[in-house]
Protein backbone atom coordinates (compact mmCIF):
# COMPACT_ATOMS: atom_id res chain seq x y z
CA UNK A 1 0.00 0.00 0.00
CA UNK A 2 1.40 3.72 -0.95
CA UNK A 3 1.34 5.70 1.71
CA UNK A 4 -1.18 9.02 1.49
CA UNK A 5 0.35 12.44 0.63
CA UNK A 6 0.11 15.66 2.87
CA UNK A 7 -0.92 18.68 1.03
CA UNK A 8 -0.53 22.19 3.16
CA UNK A 9 -2.35 24.88 2.25
CA UNK A 10 -0.55 28.14 3.92
CA UNK A 11 -0.88 31.75 3.37
CA UNK A 12 -1.88 35.23 5.00
CA UNK A 13 -5.41 35.95 6.81
CA UNK A 14 -8.02 35.72 4.49
CA UNK A 15 -6.20 34.85 1.24
CA UNK A 16 -8.82 31.83 0.94
CA UNK A 17 -7.03 28.93 2.36
CA UNK A 18 -10.00 27.29 3.63
CA UNK A 19 -12.05 28.20 0.28
CA UNK A 20 -9.04 26.29 -1.24
CA UNK A 21 -8.47 23.35 1.16
CA UNK A 22 -12.42 22.44 1.16
CA UNK A 23 -12.74 22.61 -2.58
CA UNK A 24 -9.58 20.43 -2.87
CA UNK A 25 -11.44 17.65 -0.52
CA UNK A 26 -14.68 18.06 -2.58
CA UNK A 27 -13.12 17.36 -6.30
CA UNK A 28 -11.16 14.11 -4.40
CA UNK A 29 -13.89 13.04 -2.03
CA UNK A 30 -13.58 10.30 0.58
CA UNK A 31 -9.73 9.35 -0.26
CA UNK A 32 -8.75 12.55 1.55
CA UNK A 33 -8.84 14.16 4.91
CA UNK A 34 -8.77 17.98 5.90
CA UNK A 35 -7.51 19.76 8.77
CA UNK A 36 -7.68 22.91 10.32
CA UNK A 37 -4.87 24.91 12.18
CA UNK A 38 -5.85 25.89 15.24
CA UNK A 39 -7.74 22.69 15.87
CA UNK A 40 -9.69 24.94 18.18
CA UNK A 41 -12.20 21.92 18.91
CA UNK A 42 -9.29 20.31 21.46
CA UNK A 43 -8.40 21.42 25.00
CA UNK A 44 -5.20 23.41 23.77
CA UNK A 45 -7.59 24.76 21.08
CA UNK A 46 -10.21 26.23 23.33
CA UNK A 47 -7.51 28.41 25.09
CA UNK A 48 -6.27 29.27 21.37
CA UNK A 49 -9.67 30.17 20.63
CA UNK A 50 -10.30 32.04 23.49
CA UNK A 51 -6.81 33.71 23.09
CA UNK A 52 -8.24 34.95 19.75
CA UNK A 53 -10.83 35.82 19.74
CA UNK A 54 -11.26 37.92 23.87
CA UNK A 55 -9.66 40.33 23.89
CA UNK A 56 -9.05 40.09 27.59
CA UNK A 57 -7.83 36.90 27.41
CA UNK A 58 -3.87 37.45 27.54
CA UNK A 59 -0.87 35.47 27.09
CA UNK A 60 2.77 35.84 26.81
CA UNK A 61 3.90 35.53 23.40
CA UNK A 62 6.30 32.19 24.36
CA UNK A 63 2.85 30.96 26.09
CA UNK A 64 0.51 31.11 22.71
CA UNK A 65 3.32 29.90 20.73
CA UNK A 66 3.74 27.00 22.54
CA UNK A 67 0.02 26.49 22.08
CA UNK A 68 -0.24 26.66 19.09
CA UNK A 69 2.32 23.70 18.58
CA UNK A 70 1.45 21.92 20.59
CA UNK A 71 -2.00 21.55 18.79
CA UNK A 72 -0.41 20.52 16.20
CA UNK A 73 1.12 17.68 18.20
CA UNK A 74 -2.14 16.75 19.67
CA UNK A 75 -3.62 15.94 16.20
CA UNK A 76 -0.14 14.58 15.05
CA UNK A 77 -0.37 11.07 15.81
CA UNK A 78 -4.12 10.39 13.46
CA UNK A 79 -2.43 12.65 10.61
CA UNK A 80 0.16 9.57 10.32
CA UNK A 81 -1.91 7.19 10.89
CA UNK A 82 -4.57 8.32 8.12
CA UNK A 83 -1.27 8.75 5.56
CA UNK A 84 0.38 5.28 6.93
CA UNK A 85 -3.42 3.73 5.85
CA UNK A 86 -3.10 5.38 2.35
CA UNK A 87 -5.48 8.30 2.54
CA UNK A 88 -4.34 11.95 1.71
CA UNK A 89 -4.38 14.25 3.81
CA UNK A 90 -4.92 18.25 3.71
CA UNK A 91 -3.80 20.55 6.46
CA UNK A 92 -5.53 24.24 6.23
CA UNK A 93 -2.65 26.17 7.55
CA UNK A 94 0.61 24.22 9.89
CA UNK A 95 3.76 24.91 10.69
CA UNK A 96 4.89 28.07 8.63
CA UNK A 97 2.12 29.62 9.62
CA UNK A 98 3.00 28.68 13.06
CA UNK A 99 6.50 30.43 13.03
CA UNK A 100 5.86 33.48 11.08
CA UNK A 101 2.90 34.78 13.01
CA UNK A 102 4.94 34.38 16.28
CA UNK A 103 8.56 35.71 14.94
CA UNK A 104 6.83 38.57 13.26
CA UNK A 105 5.90 39.58 16.98
CA UNK A 106 10.05 40.55 17.10
CA UNK A 107 10.04 39.93 20.33
CA UNK A 108 13.66 39.36 21.33
CA UNK A 109 14.76 35.47 22.13
CA UNK A 110 11.90 34.46 19.91
CA UNK A 111 13.66 34.43 16.44
CA UNK A 112 12.83 31.85 13.77
CA UNK A 113 14.73 28.97 14.82
CA UNK A 114 13.48 29.41 18.63
CA UNK A 115 9.62 29.38 16.92
CA UNK A 116 10.13 26.34 14.28
CA UNK A 117 12.15 24.19 17.70
CA UNK A 118 8.56 22.98 18.89
CA UNK A 119 7.58 22.09 15.36
CA UNK A 120 10.57 19.59 14.82
CA UNK A 121 9.50 16.33 14.16
CA UNK A 122 5.96 17.06 12.46
CA UNK A 123 5.51 15.73 8.80
CA UNK A 124 6.95 17.98 5.97
CA UNK A 125 4.36 18.24 3.33
CA UNK A 126 4.82 16.54 -0.41
CA UNK A 127 3.54 20.08 -1.64
CA UNK A 128 2.58 23.09 -0.19
CA UNK A 129 0.74 25.97 -1.73
CA UNK A 130 1.11 29.59 -0.28
CA UNK A 131 -1.13 31.58 -1.12
CA UNK A 132 -0.02 35.26 -2.03
CA UNK A 133 -1.23 38.77 -2.42
CA UNK A 134 0.66 41.65 -3.53
CA UNK A 135 -1.82 44.10 -1.60
CA UNK A 136 -3.45 43.22 1.49
CA UNK A 137 -5.62 46.09 1.97
CA UNK A 138 -7.94 44.48 -0.75
CA UNK A 139 -8.58 41.54 1.88
CA UNK A 140 -9.99 43.91 3.86
CA UNK A 141 -13.22 44.09 2.32
CA UNK A 142 -13.44 40.60 2.78
CA UNK A 143 -16.56 39.09 5.35
CA UNK A 144 -15.46 39.20 8.49
CA UNK A 145 -12.17 40.68 8.04
CA UNK A 146 -10.73 42.28 11.62
CA UNK A 147 -12.34 40.49 14.35
CA UNK A 148 -9.91 38.23 15.11
CA UNK A 149 -6.58 39.14 17.59
CA UNK A 150 -3.69 39.44 14.49
CA UNK A 151 -6.26 40.90 11.79
CA UNK A 152 -4.75 44.27 11.28
CA UNK A 153 -3.32 45.71 8.35
CA UNK A 154 0.11 46.82 10.05
CA UNK A 155 0.75 43.08 11.75
CA UNK A 156 -0.25 41.39 8.05
CA UNK A 157 2.51 43.21 6.18
CA UNK A 158 4.85 42.24 9.43
CA UNK A 159 3.77 38.83 8.76
CA UNK A 160 4.13 38.48 5.03
CA UNK A 161 8.03 39.91 5.45
CA UNK A 162 8.02 37.38 8.33
CA UNK A 163 6.50 34.05 5.68
CA UNK A 164 9.54 34.89 3.20
CA UNK A 165 12.12 34.86 5.98
CA UNK A 166 10.85 31.91 7.00
CA UNK A 167 11.07 30.22 3.33
CA UNK A 168 14.18 30.77 3.56
CA UNK A 169 15.11 29.75 6.98
CA UNK A 170 13.43 26.35 6.23
CA UNK A 171 14.28 25.02 2.91
CA UNK A 172 11.33 22.98 1.32
CA UNK A 173 11.44 21.68 -2.50
CA UNK A 174 8.33 21.18 -2.33
CA UNK A 175 6.67 25.15 -2.08
CA UNK A 176 5.09 26.63 -4.45
CA UNK A 177 4.32 30.40 -4.00
CA UNK A 178 0.56 30.50 -5.69
CA UNK A 179 0.13 34.86 -6.61
CA UNK A 180 -3.87 35.07 -6.10
CA UNK A 181 -4.09 39.06 -6.50
CA UNK A 182 -7.12 39.28 -8.40
CA UNK A 183 -7.73 35.95 -9.27
CA UNK A 184 -11.52 34.82 -8.71
CA UNK A 185 -11.63 31.63 -6.38
CA UNK A 186 -12.59 29.27 -9.81
CA UNK A 187 -9.15 31.38 -11.41
CA UNK A 188 -6.89 30.28 -8.04
CA UNK A 189 -8.53 26.36 -8.22
CA UNK A 190 -7.59 26.10 -12.07
CA UNK A 191 -4.20 27.29 -10.77
CA UNK A 192 -3.37 24.43 -7.78
CA UNK A 193 -5.64 21.66 -8.68
CA UNK A 194 -3.03 20.16 -11.35
CA UNK A 195 -0.20 20.56 -8.45
CA UNK A 196 -2.30 18.70 -6.50
CA UNK A 197 -2.82 15.59 -8.68
CA UNK A 198 0.90 15.46 -9.81
CA UNK A 199 1.78 15.04 -5.87
CA UNK A 200 -0.83 12.52 -5.32
CA UNK A 201 0.19 10.46 -8.27
CA UNK A 202 4.18 10.67 -7.04
CA UNK A 203 4.77 7.10 -5.22
CA UNK A 204 7.38 8.25 -2.70
CA UNK A 205 7.54 6.21 0.68
CA UNK A 206 10.28 8.22 2.61
CA UNK A 207 8.49 11.11 5.12
CA UNK A 208 9.80 14.52 5.24
CA UNK A 209 10.27 15.73 8.55
CA UNK A 210 10.82 19.95 9.74
N1 LIG B 1 -2.02 31.30 13.67
C1 LIG B 1 -2.36 30.09 13.15
C2 LIG B 1 -0.85 31.46 14.45
O1 LIG B 1 -0.55 32.56 14.93
N2 LIG B 1 -0.06 30.38 14.68
C3 LIG B 1 -0.37 29.13 14.19
O2 LIG B 1 0.39 28.15 14.46
C4 LIG B 1 -1.56 28.97 13.37
C5 LIG B 1 -1.92 27.62 12.83
C6 LIG B 1 -6.40 32.10 12.96
C7 LIG B 1 -5.19 32.92 13.29
O3 LIG B 1 -4.22 32.10 13.92
C8 LIG B 1 -2.93 32.46 13.47
C9 LIG B 1 -3.13 32.92 12.09
C10 LIG B 1 -4.51 33.55 12.11
O4 LIG B 1 -4.36 34.95 12.37
P1 LIG B 1 -7.35 30.66 11.00
O5 LIG B 1 -8.36 30.03 11.89
O6 LIG B 1 -6.76 29.85 9.92
O7 LIG B 1 -6.14 31.26 11.88
O8 LIG B 1 -7.94 31.97 10.37
P2 LIG B 1 -9.26 32.05 9.56
O9 LIG B 1 -9.87 33.34 10.02
O10 LIG B 1 -10.08 30.84 9.50
O11 LIG B 1 -8.74 32.08 8.11
P3 LIG B 1 -8.26 33.27 7.29
O12 LIG B 1 -8.72 34.56 7.84
O13 LIG B 1 -6.80 33.18 7.14
O14 LIG B 1 -9.02 33.10 5.92
P4 LIG B 1 -8.74 32.10 4.69
O15 LIG B 1 -8.97 30.71 5.08
O16 LIG B 1 -7.47 32.42 4.00
O17 LIG B 1 -9.88 32.64 3.72
P5 LIG B 1 -11.30 31.98 3.43
O18 LIG B 1 -11.17 30.89 2.47
O19 LIG B 1 -11.99 31.74 4.72
O20 LIG B 1 -11.97 33.21 2.66
C11 LIG B 1 -12.31 34.41 3.31
C12 LIG B 1 -13.41 35.14 2.52
O21 LIG B 1 -12.92 35.52 1.23
C13 LIG B 1 -13.69 34.93 0.19
C14 LIG B 1 -14.39 33.74 0.83
O22 LIG B 1 -15.59 33.41 0.16
C15 LIG B 1 -14.65 34.27 2.25
O23 LIG B 1 -15.77 35.09 2.28
N3 LIG B 1 -12.75 34.54 -0.88
C16 LIG B 1 -12.60 35.19 -2.05
N4 LIG B 1 -13.21 36.27 -2.57
C17 LIG B 1 -12.80 36.69 -3.78
N5 LIG B 1 -11.82 36.09 -4.53
C18 LIG B 1 -11.18 35.01 -4.05
N6 LIG B 1 -10.21 34.42 -4.78
C19 LIG B 1 -11.55 34.52 -2.75
N7 LIG B 1 -11.12 33.47 -1.98
C20 LIG B 1 -11.85 33.51 -0.85
NA1 LIG C 1 -9.36 30.02 7.13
Amino acid sequence: MTRGKLILIEGLDRTGKSTQSEKIVKELGDEVVLFKFPERSTPIGGLINQYLTDRSFDLPPQSIHLLFSANRWEVNAKICSLLESGKHVVLDRYVYSGVAYSAAKQIPGMDISWCLNPDKGLVKPDLTLFLSNQDSSSLQDRDGYGEERYEKAAFQKKVRETFFQVFDAIPDDNRVIVDVTGKSIEQVFDTIMPLVRKVLGNNSEDYLYF
